[in-house]
């Protein structure tokens, strides 16, 4: 049977705005409504700076980095004319048993803005596989250090760790798990830090809730620390609607897990390059992890990659053996691939040009500001901030839960503005050129779709 194929869905949509719905057909689209999408598409042809361009030629303002990872906002030269110019010299080099130059060079470049001694970064293609990595890095190291009793991985309920079966299986969001049956053996979670009884409205770190980090030791006591190889857990928990950690949490994490030989993995896939003020949230926080995931803002969202960034003397523990064998049985076709090292460079040095990655600190209180005094408008149950990321939560409409956001999301759409909700919870997470005005643009759009909101 013959497949209709539209020639050229991508005109269809300059002329008419839209795709005819043959044309979308075969495109199953990632954590989206389809059916829905497809009959009313909202579609982005172009991207400059703050702002998409939508296929009706509308400007749209980006309140949210794409999806967390634009940082420096969209096609900037630098990165565009690196990644045009690596795709003509080398599209594509073997990483197993081969390499080129500038996989070295970026990975000199990330470790240098990591915290001291984590100086050794394997590279993947996407935050979930830098969390799969992490994982497996740390059951490994146990392992060739004589402790290979050390399997166990412990994530924290509300957690994202990508959509992989590791990340899944550590990550505590129910609807990314229920569906995929047993997921991985000898997981456990401590429990998520959210307490709106004690912490809404707080600016920046909340108040209350370092002994949250303790439920770790219930872990330990129910396992023991023997047969637990690493915690994973954001310092920031984005997905889940923006969980900013209580004052002092991440501290006691990281003594709990020093106590115990336990390693301590930060998933910084959102928070990496300069989203809370610091490259890293390590740096903001002062807490240093033994591994980062990162991904997204490494080449600012232009070509996929991630990685994981390793404190040394865990690199070092694979390093055994006879040198002509294979250490870490791990890695990707397309690990260090040359357009994304390319891409990487290139972000690395415009952020650096241009101060982004403490750019969200200076504008931390304004940000505070603008998005606080959400406060008190309808529905707004709590406001959240660190950096240059706002979580505002609704109260969800009665029998109809994530309904009141994603109408407000639309709203947004239709005012121009690009926002993100996850469940009732609206996520702003703006590139790091944001101006001022942009700011207040973004609040008020948000604001008055909230004051419309069911
Ligand atoms: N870890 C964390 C902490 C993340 O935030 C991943 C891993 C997975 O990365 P990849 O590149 O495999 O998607 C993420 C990704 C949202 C949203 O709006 C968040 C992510 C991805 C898409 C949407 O909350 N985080
Ligand atoms: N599946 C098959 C059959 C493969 O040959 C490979 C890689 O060679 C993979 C999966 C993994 O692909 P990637 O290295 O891009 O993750």
């Amino acid at each position: 049977m013959d497949k209709a194929v539209d020639p050229a869905p991508m005109q269809a949509a300059r002329d008419t705005g839209s795709l005819p719905q043959a044309a979308m057909d075969a495109y199953w689209m990632p954590f989206t409504a389809n059916r829905q999408f497809k009959k009313a598409p909202r579609l982005l042809v172009g991207a400059e700076g703050m702002y998409y361009r939508d296929a009706a030629g509308r400007q749209v303002l980006d309140a949210v980095s794409g999806l967390w990872c634009v940082n420096a906002g969209h096609a900037r030269p630098r990165i565009v004319k690196a990644i045009q110019a690596q795709a003509a010299e080398m599209d594509f080099a073997p990483s197993f048993q081969m390499a080129h130059p500038k996989a070295f060079e970026l990975a000199q470049r990330l470790t240098a803005l990591a915290p001291a001694g984590m100086n050794q970064v394997f590279f993947v293609n996407s935050g979930s596989e830098a969390v799969e990595t992490a994982l497996k890095i740390a059951i490994a190291y146990h392992r060739v250090r004589g402790e290979g009793a050390r399997t166990r991985l412990i994530g924290r309920e509300r957690g994202y760790h990508g959509v992989n079966f590791g990340g899944i299986s550590v990550g505590g969001i129910v609807s990314n798990r229920k569906h995929f049956g047993t997921l991985l053996a000898g997981v456990d979670h401590i429990r998520h830090t959210h307490d709106p009884a004690r912490n809404a409205f707080a600016r920046g770190l909340p108040a209350h809730g370092a002994e949250f980090a303790d439920d770790l030791e219930r872990l330990v006591a129910l396992h023991d620390a023997s047969t637990i190889a690493a915690v994973i857990v954001e310092p920031v928990a984005g997905s889940t609607g923006v969980l900013i950690p209580p004052q002092g949490y991440l501290q006691r994490l990281r003594e709990i897990c020093d106590r115990h030989g336990i390693l301590l993995v930060f998933d910084e896939v959102i928070t990496g390059f300069g989203r809370t003020g610091r490259a890293f949230a390590a740096q903001t926080f002062g807490v240093t992890p033994d591994m980062i995931t990162c991904a997204k803002g490494l080449t600012n969202g232009a070509v996929p990659m991630g990685g994981v960034i390793v404190r040394q003397q865990i690199h070092d523990a694979f390093m055994n053996g006879p040198e002509h064998l294979i250490e870490f049985f791990h890695g990707y076709t397309y690990s260090a691939h040359p357009l994304a090292c390319a891409a990487g460079l290139a972000t690395l040095d415009t952020y650096a040009e241009e101060g982004l990655l403490t750019r969200a600190a200076e504008l931390e209180d304004e940000f505070a500001d603008a998005v606080h005094s959400l406060a008190g408008e309808p529905h707004v149950i709590d406001v959240r901030n660190i950096g240059l990321v706002g979580g505002i939560e609704l109260a969800p409409l009665a029998g109809q839960p994530t309904r009141r956001a994603f109408d407000i999301f639309l709203d947004c759409w239709q005012q121009g503005v690009l926002i993100r909700t996850t469940g009732d919870i609206v996520a702003l997470s703006p590139p790091l050129i944001v101006e001022r005005a942009q700011i207040d643009r973004i609040v008020q759009t948000l604001r008055a779709a909230i004051r419309r909101a069911a």
